[in-house]
C-alpha cells in the first residue's frame, strides 16, 4: 500500500471547511495530493488554474502537500499517481448519502483503493463553496469563512 492520499473535490473556491480536511489530511498521510476534479452536475465560477493557485498560497507551507488537476475519473488520477487513500469531509447527515454514492462506485472501479471520511469541525458544519459564492455574490460579508485573498478573488469576481 502506498501511502500517498488524494483529497478531491471542485473547491470553486477552497474554503476554510476544505482547509481544514486538507491540512489534517496532510498530518495523518506522508503524501497528500489535493486534486481539482469537475463534478459534473457543477458549473464552475473559477477556471481551474484559479482554483489551483488559491489553494496553493494557502498551503504551500506544507512540504509534503501537492495540488493538480484531472478532468478524467477520479480513480484513474488515483492510478496515475499511485495513491492508496481518498479523503472526504463530512459535514452533515446529508452529505453521506451523496459520499456513499460516489464512495461505492469508486470501489467498483478499484476495490483496492479505500475512502476515509473526515468530520468538519463545528464552526465549518454549514459551510460550502456554494453558500459562499451566494452570500459573496450579493456583497455580503465572508471574511471569516475563507482565506483574506479568496475573499478578495470572490469580491473581484462579481465586481466584473
Ligand atoms: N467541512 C468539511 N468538509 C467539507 C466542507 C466543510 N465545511 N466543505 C466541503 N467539504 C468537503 C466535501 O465533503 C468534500 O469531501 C470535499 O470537501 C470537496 O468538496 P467540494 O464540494 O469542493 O467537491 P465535490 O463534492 O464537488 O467533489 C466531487 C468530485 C469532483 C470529487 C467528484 O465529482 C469526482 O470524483 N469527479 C471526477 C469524476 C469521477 O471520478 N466520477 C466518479 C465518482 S462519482
Amino acid at each position: 500500500m502506498s501511502k500517498i492520499a488524494i483529497v478531491p473535490g471542485s473547491f470553486d473556491p477552497v474554503t476554510n471547511g476544505h482547509l481544514d480536511i486538507i491540512q489534517r489530511a496532510a498530518r495523518t498521510f506522508p503524501q497528500v495530493h489535493v486534486a481539482v476534479m469537475n463534478n459534473s452536475s457543477k458549473k464552475p465560477l473559477f477556471t481551474v488554474e484559479e482554483r489551483i493557485a488559491l489553494i496553493h498560497e494557502v498551503t504551500s507551507q506544507y512540504d509534503n502537500i501537492t495540488i493538480d488537476s484531472s478532468s478524467g475519473l477520479l480513480i484513474d488520477y488515483a492510478h496515475k499517481i499511485n495513491a492508496s487513500v481518498i479523503v472526504r469531509g463530512l459535514r452533515a447527515i446529508s452529505d453521506f448519502e451523496y459520499e456513499m454514492q460516489i464512495t461505492s462506485m469508486n470501489r467498483v472501479l478499484d476495490e483496492s483503493i479505500e475512502t476515509f471520511f473526515v468530520m468538519t469541525k463545528s464552526q465549518y458544519s454549514f459551510l460550502s463553496s456554494s453558500i459562499v459564492k451566494e452570500v459573496a455574490q450579493y456583497g455580503g460579508d465572508i471574511s471569516s469563512l475563507v482565506p483574506p485573498h479568496v475573499n478578495k478573488a470572490l469580491i473581484e469576481k462579481f465586481r466584473k
